[in-house]
């Protein structure tokens, strides 16, 4: 097979008009649109589907040829955010194609401004498979994402009297130029039902299950384009219809009206992504979605076998099975494909119990994303059994094995181990724990950052760690940085070509080259030349969407993650309450002015964190409109954070707020993306901010607050926060403000539950242990940034360092150490 990747960065722009043109004229009928722009942004990705369509064909030939491992990436969610000008610098194209639009009077960035975010996840865990696809792709691997094809993806934000407001996401309302329908490659999913014991000719008995209800499953492929690449992968998504063959017969017998219901109701599945953050709900349809997601990929990956390679069936196949794919689970979210493939090997594929579950043990794998006690998936028996009964007996049986065999081994007879062991939490409702199944069965389990691992390891599952010593292991999160520098970041982007002599987008240890430069004051100007441009630019964005006027030089402080207790918003809050409180008594406190930046959503259920949004607005709005400190404080929330708002913000952050209690954020992800850009991190010996200190050096990060094992000593002891309440005179002060009718004017009280969470609430993540060591960091920082060398130094130093955060090197991890594939080039 030649290359071809010299052949896409070899389109002229001639060709490229010509195509966009051809797209113009007889996809979409051009003449008939008022508003050009959204024609032009829809004719330039399709023109740039069809080279990446034949890329996709020329990918799925050579690895077939090759017949490499791949990987199956199960994920409920991915963020994939826009993917015009993504796929543009992947392919080496925008240059050209840019210049191809100048000629029909376009601005390929403005164009880019068209699309619609592919928002089908809710935050770290869903970009962090987005950006997982990407370097499969961009390193040669066979690799397929599966996910749900979410007619509404992650609601979308606005804010009402400081209140957060959420209204549908319509990301395919027209439809997407980006996917492709695959009907030939659809599924039937059984459901609900009974089972069946039928005694066999030889004596054995089978269980048969015979389905309530089917299911259709439709796939879509969103191509997922290497960067600099041959390859060009597929993000398969599943969209649920209704099995007309079987509802209009079964169920309805020709009552046509009736059977349009179950059209309805089935579409329902994959209808909308479920906008919790770390909070499981239990609710059915979502059980429902997990299940149909799971069933799908898993049938899928079997005809992609068989297609390939033969039957399953055939013994001498299942060997092959495991050598040539890996399934890897995205959290326990998609765990009952576990139980999905033990039921099709053994029902449909005639595998025997013994072989089926040793397929399983070497295919699957599973990625820990949390800690929370209340992330941690249960369902209950009652639902699976009328759900999923076959999937609930094989459960069952493959706990006796677990808990009489290698429960028993290590601790005979010991009744509390297995109940604490076991794959059933016995009770009032007895419940699956979807963990547990996945740890018993993968051959590898791995955390997302070197302290969240050691965490599982010794709080989570310490007995798991006991019973096999290797399973338990790390894979620190990295992130893409074709997305979150080279695309997003343009000016920085062209510095670091010019001063680094190879493609450091590939290879991004080069960048440790700039260390030399950092000291070099022409260097310093030109990179703070241009975070300052870029400052400007996100100064216009923020008064576009917020009305607020801001400096691009004050210190732009940015906090843009989900909004969550654990994350700590609301101490950033406090501390910000606190700095006005000093200005109101000091006019003249020398201070570098600072501009504080939020985005965040909150899960629509979540009512401290709204209440969190709703104060931060109302403190904005006051500190604001204040002219009596002298614009030295503003508070910005933008609203409707997502991925192409983040691309706008982080190449124009000079500090990263990544102020998580130690212990509760797995990894984080942003604080890369923000140190990448230049931005220096305040923040917790927490996830990854304890592998960027280590990257960076002390001398260019703040950390500050409680460790992880200070922590647990204060829980030991009975943390109370009141003491700080007491004792600290100005965390007093700021807390009781919020009693007033200050920031609400004519309405007191309207703030109070934030107090309250940190008094009555026993302020369970430690806000006032931390919040004077905070308030320390956060002047050393103020005390830095009045040293422009010293910060550019800081700045760069960010930016050089973050090689290992690369998601190029995640990825060689997962393959060195669990998927074990090879390229196929
Ligand atoms: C059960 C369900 C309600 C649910 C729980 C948790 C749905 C979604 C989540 C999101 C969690 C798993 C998540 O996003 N975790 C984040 O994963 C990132 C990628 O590994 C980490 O960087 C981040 O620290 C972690 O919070």
């Amino acid at each position: 097979q030649s290359s071809t990747k010299n052949k896409t960065q070899s389109i002229t722009v001639a060709e490229i008009s010509q195509r966009i043109e051809h797209h113009l004229k007889f996809t979409l009928d051009e003449q008939i649109n008022v508003d050009q722009k959204p024609a032009y942004w829809r004719a330039t990705s399709l023109a740039l589907n069809d080279i990446i369509v034949e890329k996709l064909q020329n990918t799925k030939a050579r690895q077939q040829q090759s017949e490499v491992k791949s990987v199956n990436y199960l994920s409920l969610e991915y963020l994939m955010g826009r993917l015009l000008s993504n796929n543009l610098h992947n392919l080496g194209l925008y240059t050209n194609t840019e210049k191809a639009l100048k000629t029909m009077g376009f601005e390929l960035a403005d164009l880019c401004e068209q699309g619609a975010d592919l928002a089908l996840g809710n935050g770290g865990l869903g970009r962090l498979a987005a950006c997982f696809l990407d370097s499969l792709a961009t390193l040669d691997y066979s690799a397929m994402g599966y996910g749900v094809h979410y007619q509404h993806g992650l609601f979308k934000q606005s804010f009402a009297d400081g209140q957060q407001i959420e209204t549908p996401d319509m990301w395919r309302e027209f439809g997407s130029p980006w996917e492709i329908c695959r009907p030939e490659s659809s599924q039937t999913i059984p459901l609900y039902g009974h089972i069946e014991e039928v005694a066999q000719a030889n004596g054995t008995i089978k269980s048969v299950w015979h389905a309530g209800k089917t299911l259709k499953g439709v796939p879509w492929d969103v191509p997922i384009v290497g960067y600099n690449s041959d390859t060009v992968n597929a993000l398969r998504l599943w969209e649920c219809r209704a099995d007309n063959a079987f509802d209009w017969d079964t169920f309805n017998h020709g009552d046509y009206l009736q059977a349009h219901q179950q059209q309805v109701a089935a579409e329902t599945v994959s209808k909308v992504l479920y906008p919790n953050d770390e909070h499981e709900a239990g609710k059915e349809l979502r059980f429902v979605q997990q299940y149909f997601f799971c069933a799908c990929s898993v049938q899928d990956i079997i005809a992609r076998f068989e297609n390939q390679y033969g039957a399953l069936a055939e013994q001498s196949h299942w060997q092959t099975f495991c050598e040539k794919v890996a399934i890897q689970l995205n959290d326990t979210h998609p765990t009952i494909a576990i139980l999905e493939l033990m039921r099709t090997l053994i029902d449909n594929h005639n595998v025997d119990w013994d072989n089926a579950w040793a397929i399983c043990q070497k295919v699957f794998a599973y990625t820990n994303h949390t800690l929370l006690p209340e992330a941690l998936e249960k369902w209950s028996v009652a639902l699976f059994q009328r759900v999923l009964p076959r999937h609930l007996s094989i459960l069952y049986r493959i706990n006796e094995a677990f808990l009489n065999d290698d429960v028993n081994a290590l601790w005979p007879n010991n009744d509390d181990m297995r109940a604490r062991l076991s794959l059933i939490e016995e009770g009032h409702e007895p419940k699956v724990r979807m963990a547990h199944l996945c740890v018993v069965t993968a051959h590898r389990v791995n955390g997302v950052a070197q302290i969240h691992s050691d965490l599982v390891k010794q709080d989570l599952f310490p007995e798991f760690d006991q019973l096999w010593p290797t399973k338990l292991t790390n894979v620190t999160n990295g992130i893409t940085p074709r997305r979150w520098l080279k695309a997003c970041n343009p000016l920085l982007a062209n510095l670091l070509d010019s001063t680094i002599n190879a493609d450091w987008a590939k290879d991004l240890n080069r960048l440790s080259e700039l260390k030399h430069l950092a000291d070099n004051a022409d260097f310093q100007q030109q990179f703070m030349a241009i975070k300052q441009q870029n400052k400007i630019a996100l100064t216009k964005e923020i008064k576009k969407l917020t009305g607020i006027t801001v400096s691009p030089d004050a210190i732009f402080d940015v906090q843009i993650k989900r909004l969550h207790e654990y994350k700590r918003q609301h101490l950033n809050l406090l501390h910000i309450i606190s700095l006005y409180r000093q200005l109101l008594a000091n006019p003249e406190l020398d201070m570098q002015p600072r501009v504080f930046i939020f985005g965040a959503k909150a899960a629509p259920g979540y009512k401290l964190a709204k209440e969190i949004i709703y104060a931060t607005n109302k403190v904005a709005e006051k500190i604001n409109n204040d002219i009596r400190i002298q614009d030295k404080l503003k508070v910005v929330f933008l609203p409707n954070y997502r991925v192409s708002l983040a691309e706008k913000i982080i190449p124009a952050a000079d500090v990263s707020e990544q102020i998580s209690t130690a212990g509760k954020e797995a990894s984080g992800t942003g604080n890369m993306k923000l140190a990448l850009n230049g931005a220096v991190t305040i923040g917790t010996l927490d996830g990854a901010n304890i592998e960027i200190a280590e990257e960076v050096g002390d001398d260019n990060i703040f950390i500050f607050g409680l460790t992880v094992d200070e922590v647990k000593a204060l829980d030991a002891q009975d943390y109370n926060s009141y003491q700080y309440y007491q004792n600290n005179a100005e965390i007093r002060a700021c807390l009781d403000w919020l009693d007033t009718d200050y920031f609400t004017p004519g309405n007191p009280g309207e703030l109070s539950s934030i107090k309250e969470s940190f008094l009555a609430g026993g302020d369970p993540y430690k806000v006032l242990a931390d919040f004077q060591s905070y308030a320390d960091a956060q002047l050393a920082l103020d005390k830095a940034y009045r040293n422009p060398s010293q910060w550019a130094k800081m700045a760069i130093l960010n930016t050089a360092l973050m090689g290992k955060f690369n998601s190029d090197r995640s990825i060689e991890d997962y393959v060195q150490n669990i998927w074990h594939l090879t390229v196929s080039k």
